[in-house]
């Protein structure tokens, strides 16, 4: 069973002006696609991984065959974060969050602004490329962290409430080097339900 890149679940153009088409274009059909390929490729030389999910492959790396553990790691990583990345963003979105995880961050942070800035520090001083993250720890805590490449933190135990793409193909067309513009901008498409979601997957 291959994996599969999921469908936008909006238009390419939907989260103009925040996010240009060409990005989403190339974003979604080039990156995305090619993580995809690429990880199915790394599967054919392990058979008996492909009935496991990416999200399985990530959180035991270790027993991934050293011979393709490079390769799922940071193609199953690209799929993975990429799949969420798509459905914690939507059309007339943003503002303040939403639902349990307001009270949350509330609780943890202090304020909405407070973890904003933490969350955006975060991904600006992450060097190169790379993804920050709202995560939940393994004593139930939240937490804000970042990871490079295409890490994800379920590789840590962690919990990815969600994530924001650093990377400089997220943003690079539209805001050339200033990566601090995009994250601040970024918050103009949050799509709270989904993030809501996952916060309540979490605690699973
Ligand atoms: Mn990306």
């Amino acid at each position: 069973m291959a994996h599969e890149t999921p469908a936008l679940p909006y238009d390419y153009s939907a989260l103009e002006p925040y996010i240009d088409t060409q990005t989403m274009q190339l974003h979604h059909d080039k990156h995305h696609v090619g993580y995809t390929t690429n990880l199915n490729a790394a599967l054919e030389k392990a058979p008996q991984l492909q009935k496991l999910s990416a999200e399985e492959l990530l959180k035991s790396l270790e027993n991934v065959p050293e011979a393709i553990r490079a390769a799922v790691r940071n193609n199953g990583g690209g799929h993975v974060n990429h799949a969420m990345f798509w459905k914690i963003m939507a059309p007339k979105a943003g503002g303040p969050p939403t639902g349990a995880i307001a009270d949350a961050i509330k609780n943890t942070f202090g304020d909405f602004n407070a973890f904003k800035e933490k969350l955006n520090d975060a991904g600006l001083k992450q060097f190169g490329s790379g993804w920050t993250w709202l995560v939940r720890d393994h004593g139930g805590k939240l937490q804000v962290m970042s990871t490079p490449n295409q890490d994800n933190p379920m590789s840590q135990g962690f919990y990815p409430i969600m994530g924001i793409d650093v990377w400089e193909h997220a943003y690079y067309l539209k805001y050339n080097n200033r990566r601090g513009d995009y994250l601040k901008e970024w918050w103009n498409v949050v799509n709270w339900a989904e993030i809501n979601k996952r916060f309540q997957e979490s605690q699973k």
